[in-house]
């Protein structure tokens, strides 16, 4: 059954704030493991908490992209605890250039199946995530990461 074999490919374009602009490649391995890569410029140098937030709405820019995906109800973490949303990837860092290369594998963001990220969106955000560990009220929710700066809409694209 080689079809099952395939590898799933998605894309998302990042547009924000400040000419902040990036592309962004996902391709989910036959073992369930979705490697996202490409990159991010004009961003402040240093680390941006990077999620999946649930909706691909940007009606009203990223703020109206929802939560962050949580289809388990778990509360915000780092990509490596156990407790944590599924769209929690962490933080992206921008280099003096404003540049952010990003290469990142995960095992709960799959592009197909009941808890696809599909039509969701990427959002990076202007300040770090602090992982859930930062004792702020919103870390244990958002991890504190503050305002939307950048976000994309994870669309399909073509297998090969
Ligand atoms: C799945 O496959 C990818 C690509 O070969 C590999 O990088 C990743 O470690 C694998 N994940 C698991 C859980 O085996
Ligand atoms: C998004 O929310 C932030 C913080 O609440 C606000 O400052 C900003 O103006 C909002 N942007 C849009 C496009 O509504
Ligand atoms: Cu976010
Ligand atoms: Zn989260």
């Amino acid at each position: 059954m080689e079809a099952a074999k395939a590898s799933v490919k998605a894309v998302a374009i990042i547009i924000g704030d400040n000419n902040v602009r990036g592309s962004l490649q996902f391709v989910q391995h036959p073992n369930g493991t979705t490697h996202v890569s490409g990159s991010i410029k004009g961003l402040s140098p240093g680390l941006h908490g990077f999620h999946i937030h649930a909706l691909g709405d940007t009606t009203n820019g990223c703020n109206s992209t929802g939560p962050h995906f949580n289809p388990l109800k778990k509360e915000h973490g780092a990509p490596t605890d156990d407790t944590r949303h599924a769209g929690d990837l962490g933080n992206i860092v921008a280099g003096p250039d404003g540049v952010a290369d990003i290469s990142i594998r995960d095992e709960q963001i799959p592009l197909s199946g009941v808890h696809s990220i599909l039509g969701r969106a990427v959002v990076v955000h202007a300040d770090p995530d602090d992982l859930g560990k930062g004792g702020h009220e919103l870390s244990k929710a958002t991890g504190n990461a503050g305002a939307r700066v950048a976000c994309g809409i994870i669309g399909l694209q073509s297998s090969v």
